[in-house]
């Protein structure tokens, strides 16, 4: 097995449906990467642990997602120099509003590079992960050109319904 590169963890397996959207885009690429749940407030040992280990590890990059007081990506970003990206999960009550501001709102000098609520910010952040690795690997800079231009291809040919 190659060593892993990307991390993917969550506050909970109910972030699962949101998150899954990440692993999917890093499976499409091949990028060498692992999932689980990593509780900033059910389990905090394990998350210092988690972000310690983590460049240790050779990891390039964490996505983390977590939903309602999303303190999992930030406090990650607080014990490791291993890019953190942020992806909101959409709560219960505040459709994730309060996700989205419990990541974004980092003090200076703790960065967390915070992505879209739901499915749209997760596969966005597995993208930009891909973006930073393919700035040292050929392959992987000729696979994202080559999915960008099919997403292209799909977006002309797009066609609309007749008005009613
Ligand atoms: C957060 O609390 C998790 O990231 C999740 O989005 C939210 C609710 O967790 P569960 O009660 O569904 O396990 O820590």
């Amino acid at each position: 097995m190659p060593p892993v590169q990307v991390g993917v963890v969550m506050g909970s397996s109910s972030d699962w449906d949101t998150l899954q959207h990440a692993v999917q885009i890093l499976q499409e690429f091949g990028i060498a990467h692992e999932a689980k749940v990593v509780s900033a407030h059910r389990m905090p040992d394990d998350m210092f642990a988690y972000a310690q280990q983590a460049a240790g590890r050779g990891l390039r990059a964490i996505i983390a997602g977590a939903g309602g007081a999303a303190h999992l990506p930030g406090m990650l970003a607080s014990k490791t120099t291993v890019p953190v990206l942020g992806v909101p999960v959409p709560s219960r009550h505040l459709q994730g509003v309060d996700s989205l501001h419990s990541i974004v709102q980092m003090p200076k000098g703790i960065p967390v590079a915070t992505f879209a609520i739901g499915s749209a910010g997760a596969a966005n952040a597995a993208l930009f992960a891909v973006a930073m690795l393919a700035a040292s690997d050929e392959r992987l800079r000729t696979q994202l050109e080559t999915f960008r231009t099919r997403q292209t291809e799909a977006a002309r040919a797009m066609a609309l319904p007749p008005a009613a």
